[in-house]
């Protein structure tokens, strides 16, 4: 029976049982001293939760820890080549054809996945709304929304923009676009929603945390959770409703990224790819990234602490990691393969993992929530790649850093990685690579890095093709910040 037609005497006694089996009765412990409002709330985000699921899990990743199980066989999942060999080339040109195509027919759509955190960066606000160009600060979602406004010029199309956030900045993400004036996109073209939470457990009993005493402690349920928020937030829906047949999924916090890659959707649906992959030679053997595999027989990704040690480290006879494909977390999805997934017998699962992190809780006897300077509490997340052994088939395409991978995770402090100032470096070395190719002179310091600030708009080039139409200087000048 649907909640709402349901009295709060009614919702507190399914409520009461719910916690009872799952060994979670301490959460309605303040219960009566709420008023009404607040007992709608904590109700509500009890009726949100799947409790038999959680008793599961608190036994195999709470009390317990899980552990990975050593696959019976496991290779490498072989990428294709950034620059294609001349086995190659006609696929990609081919492909590149495709993906324009489908672009032009209005058949693709991007989404961000933006509901994590961020408590890395120490950001107070929605990771989109980070100032992260090199000169103009302008914020990651309006990097990706002009990224997405020359694409649609380009191509002459409409690529609608999907967004997912969590019910914890999904408010701010929204006044953020509406005070930004949708970053000069259509209102009905952006389509924000947000994706599942879970109760953050505390790691020695098992018991779900307390924020507040009319709140549980809530966090996200990891980006694995977008592939079921697209379908019941009615995203999907939309999708089909405006034709897309493919979605271009990629993180917040990549100002980089492209958002939209023609030959990368061509690649994937010319292979008819349920979701596809960009994949990174690993800088080093154990560099903290995912790593594509085949896992008895199934594509996979293995997160690096997974990975063997004398796996990480194989080399062939050249020389080269035999274990080499690192996972960024850009993807292509078939709008088909989430509707299956989601609508098969019985709905799909992905396995949740374990973090252990600082959750705030409540302190009885100070009334007051208290923020812990360890980690205290379980969150469980699941991960998106780990849909990958269910897709019947799948590509992956080699991507280079400087071309598409420059994150910003973390606060800047000396000798901090994936921080806004490697960022701000990243972002002028692709600009400075493009610009080089038109015959532009770079100033480089001694060891190499470029010798100035650049920052190169979206609104302008999203390819070093679109240089072709631009009025270019001859060269930069060493020590100056140039905007193009
Ligand atoms: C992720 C990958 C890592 C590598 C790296 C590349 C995992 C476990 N690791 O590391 O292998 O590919 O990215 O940058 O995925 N998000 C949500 N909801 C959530 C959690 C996260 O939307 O519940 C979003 C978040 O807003 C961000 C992205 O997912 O856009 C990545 O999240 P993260 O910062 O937790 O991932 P990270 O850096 O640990």
């Amino acid at each position: 029976m649907a909640t709402q037609t349901l009295t709060l005497e009614q919702r507190l006694e399914n409520a009461k049982a719910a916690l009872e089996k799952a060994d979670q009765a301490q959460v309605l412990k303040y219960y009566d001293q709420l008023t009404d409002d607040q007992k709608e709330q904590i109700l509500g985000q009890i009726e949100s939760i799947d409790w038999v699921e959680c008793t599961r899990l608190v036994q195999s990743h709470v009390l317990n820890k899980p552990e990975f199980k050593a696959p019976e066989s496991i290779q490498p999942d072989p990428y294709l080549p950034r620059i294609p060999g001349k086995d190659l080339a006609d696929r990609y040109k081919k492909a590149k054809k495709a993906g324009e195509k489908l672009l032009r027919e209005g058949k693709v759509a991007a989404f961000t996945v933006a509901g994590g955190q961020g408590t890395r960066l120490g950001w107070d606000g929605p990771k989109g709304s980070y100032p992260a160009t090199a000169i103009r600060k302008v914020p990651l979602f309006c990097c990706f929304a002009e990224f997405i406004r020359k694409a649609e010029q380009k191509f002459n199309t409409t690529i609608p923009w999907y967004i997912m956030t969590s019910p914890i900045n999904d408010a701010a993400t929204r006044a953020f676009f509406e005070e930004h004036g949708n970053f000069g996109l259509r209102p009905d073209n952006i389509m924000i929603f947000p994706q599942g939470m879970m109760p953050a457990f505390d790691a020695k009993t098992g018991k779900a945390l307390l924020e507040t005493p009319d709140s549980l402690a809530m966090a996200p349920n990891g980006h694995g959770g977008s592939l079921k928020a697209l379908y019941t937030s009615g995203a999907l829906e939309d999708m089909k409703n405006r034709g897309i047949e493919q979605l271009s999924y990629v993180q917040v916090d990549n100002p980089l990224v492209k958002v939209i890659d023609p030959l990368f959707i061509g690649l994937h649906a010319e292979a008819n790819g349920d979701m596809s992959s960009k994949a990174l030679p690993k800088a080093y053997p154990k560099e903290k990234v995912g790593v594509f595999c085949i896992v008895d027989g199934k594509h996979s990704v293995i997160e690096y602490s997974n990975l063997p040690d004398e796996l990480a480290e194989m080399r062939d006879d050249d020389g080269e990691l035999v274990y080499k494909g690192g996972s960024i977390a850009i993807h292509v999805i078939s709008t088909d393969f989430i509707e299956r997934i989601n609508t098969q017998d019985g709905g799909f699962a992905l396995p949740y993992n374990r973090a252990d992190k600082k959750v705030g809780y409540w302190d009885e006897a100070n009334q007051v929530t208290v923020k812990p300077e360890e980690p205290n509490a379980v969150k469980l997340e699941t991960f998106v790649f780990d849909a990958l052994p269910m897709c019947a088939e799948s590509i992956i395409l080699e991507t280079d850093r400087i071309e598409e991978f420059s994150p910003i995770k973390n606060a800047d402090e000396p000798g901090a990685l994936d921080c806004p100032a490697t960022c701000k470096q990243g972002q002028t070395e692709r600009a400075a690579r493009w610009l080089a190719e038109y015959g532009v002179v770079i100033p480089r310091k001694e060891d190499g890095s470029v010798d100035a600030v650049i920052e190169l708009s979206h609104m302008k080039a999203i390819d070093p093709e679109d240089l072709k139409e631009l009025d270019l200087p001859s060269e930069i000048d060493a020590g100056t910040e140039v905007l193009i």
